[in-house]
Formats: C-alpha cells, sequence, structure tokens
C-alpha cells in the first residue's frame, strides 16, 4: 500500500486551499471543497474495505453509490489544511443507502464533511450529467465577487454580461456565464437544490452576499475559472464610480466567439 500523505490528491488539495487561502478567499472556516476520486487510484493508498466510522449526510445521494470524495472538513481552517491534512480532510465513500457516508479515512479529531456537503453533492450529481468529467465543486468567498453582490443586480444575464466586459478573456473562459441566487441559509438541503438546479447551465453560481460555487474537471481548472471571475469583479469594483469612457462591446464579444471557437449562452448577447 502506498503512503496516503503522498498522494496527488491529497497534495492537490493541500496546495489548492493554501492557494485559495493566500488569495483572502477562505478566511476562518470559509470556503470547502470536494473531489471525485477514482476508486482504483484510491485504493492503491487504502484498504476500501476498512470503513473508520460511518457519517449520516442528511439526504438522498442515490446517483452517488460507492463513488468516493476527498471532501474538507466541517469548522475546519483551508489556512491548516497543508500541515495537518488528515485532521482537516477526509475521504468518503457514498454507502448502499445513498444516505450515509463512510469514513476511509481523515477527519482525525472525529470531525466530519463540510456542512455544504448537500450542495456539494447535488451539484456533483447535476455536473455529471452534464460533463462526466467533471471532478470538482469548490466553494469560496471571494472578497471583489461577494462585494459585487451588494451593488450590482443579481440578474445573472446582467450579472455576467458586466464581468464578460471588464476583461477580454472572460467569454472565453467562462462562455456559460454564472448564474446567481439571492441571499439564503447556508448549509441547508434547500440552498443545496437551488445551487445543483443552477449548475445545470453554468458552472459558477454565485450566492448572493456569501460567495460563489464552481465546477470542473480538476482543481486547477476550477480554480482558474473562479478566479477570472473574481478578477473581472475586482476590476468592475475600481472602475464602477467613474465615468465610462471604453468598454467591450457585444459586436466584439462576437469576435472572440469566432475566434476562440466558443458559444456565449444563448440570448445573453445582443
Ligand atoms: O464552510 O463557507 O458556506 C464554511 C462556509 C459555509
Ligand atoms: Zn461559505
Amino acid at each position: 500500500m502506498k503512503d496516503i500523505f503522498t498522494a496527488p490528491f491529497v497534495e492537490e488539495m493541500k496546495n489548492t486551499t493554501a492557494n485559495m487561502y493566500r488569495m483572502g478567499w477562505d478566511e476562518r472556516n470559509g470556503g470547502n471543497i470536494s473531489v471525485l476520486l477514482d476508486n482504483d487510484e484510491v485504493s492503491e493508498y487504502l484498504d476500501l474495505n476498512h470503513v473508520i466510522r460511518t457519517i449520516p449526510t442528511g439526504f438522498d445521494a442515490t446517483a452517488l453509490i460507492g463513488k468516493i470524495f476527498i471532501v474538507t472538513g466541517t469548522g475546519k481552517y483551508f489556512k491548516n489544511v497543508i500541515d495537518d491534512p488528515e485532521t482537516n480532510l477526509g475521504i468518503i465513500r457514498i454507502a448502499e443507502d445513498g444516505t450515509t457516508a463512510e469514513l476511509l479515512w481523515g477527519y482525525k479529531d472525529g470531525g466530519k464533511f463540510t456542512s455544504e456537503l448537500p450542495a456539494h453533492l447535488m451539484s456533483h450529481i447535476t455536473r455529471l450529467e452534464v460533463n462526466p468529467n467533471n471532478r470538482v465543486i469548490m466553494h469560496t468567498h471571494p472578497t471583489n465577487l461577494l462585494a459585487m453582490t451588494y451593488v450590482h443586480t443579481l440578474d445573472e444575464r446582467e450579472f455576467t454580461r458586466t464581468l464578460w466586459r471588464m476583461c477580454t478573456e472572460c467569454i472565453v473562459v467562462f462562455p456559460d456565464g454564472l448564474n446567481v441566487l439571492p441571499w439564503m441559509v447556508c448549509g441547508t438541503n434547500e440552498i443545496g437544490e437551488a445551487t445543483a438546479e443552477k449548475m445545470t447551465t453554468a458552472r459558477l453560481v454565485v450566492w448572493g452576499q456569501h460567495g460563489i460555487y464552481g465546477a470542473g474537471a480538476d482543481l486547477d481548472e476550477t480554480f482558474g475559472l473562479i478566479e477570472t471571475a473574481e478578477k473581472a469583479a475586482e476590476l468592475y469594483l475600481k472602475i464602477a464610480h467613474l465615468p465610462r469612457v471604453n468598454t467591450i462591446s457585444d459586436e466584439q464579444l462576437h469576435l472572440l466567439e469566432d475566434h476562440f471557437k466558443v458559444k456565449a449562452r444563448e440570448g445573453w448577447l445582443d
């Protein structure tokens, strides 16, 4: 059996959480990440017949029975993952009943997965239907995107169009745009269902006055997706109060579509 502390999926979680903390997005216990793992790869590091303990999830994830995820722990700080992954992360498998998580590794201090597990697993189910290669759901509190939800309409077409105009490459990175949820109580099945529903048409879902969810094939791609939207929000906040002399027009956005062979969300460009 190989040493789990050298597993690429543990290394990537350590590096990604450290990087996100450094970006200032994940204060205290803010943010959470789940990554769908390959069972064969995990079996090189862990005995899949050895369940440390079982933890009820409180919702039905039948579509994910037998699937294994590495997930950040509830109440845990991204800042601390790099030094103590076994306490701050856990590897869970969705049990045969669809409503129980089997702990295979981690949460060493008796802890459990993030309180946002419903939003994560429901979003995994939705994104896997859209893209079988989706592996990552990432939630974080990027400063400028969050600030923007206080001063910009939450209409998702308008929100997206504002960001597409802030940096030339935005429309190339997220042609599907951002969907937006109004403020809701976090950590509930309701916000989980609403988030997953929004994930059918976009890989980015903003939570008004809270943060953002991103989905992608790997941690790098998902981080980059959120990073690009966050950069655009930062530009917006720098210029929103100043007279606008220049912009990127819809005509120019169409030229980017043609050149980079991407298709903007239907009806979101004039
Ligand atoms: O895990 O970010 O939304 C802390 C949060 C909850
Ligand atoms: Zn949050």
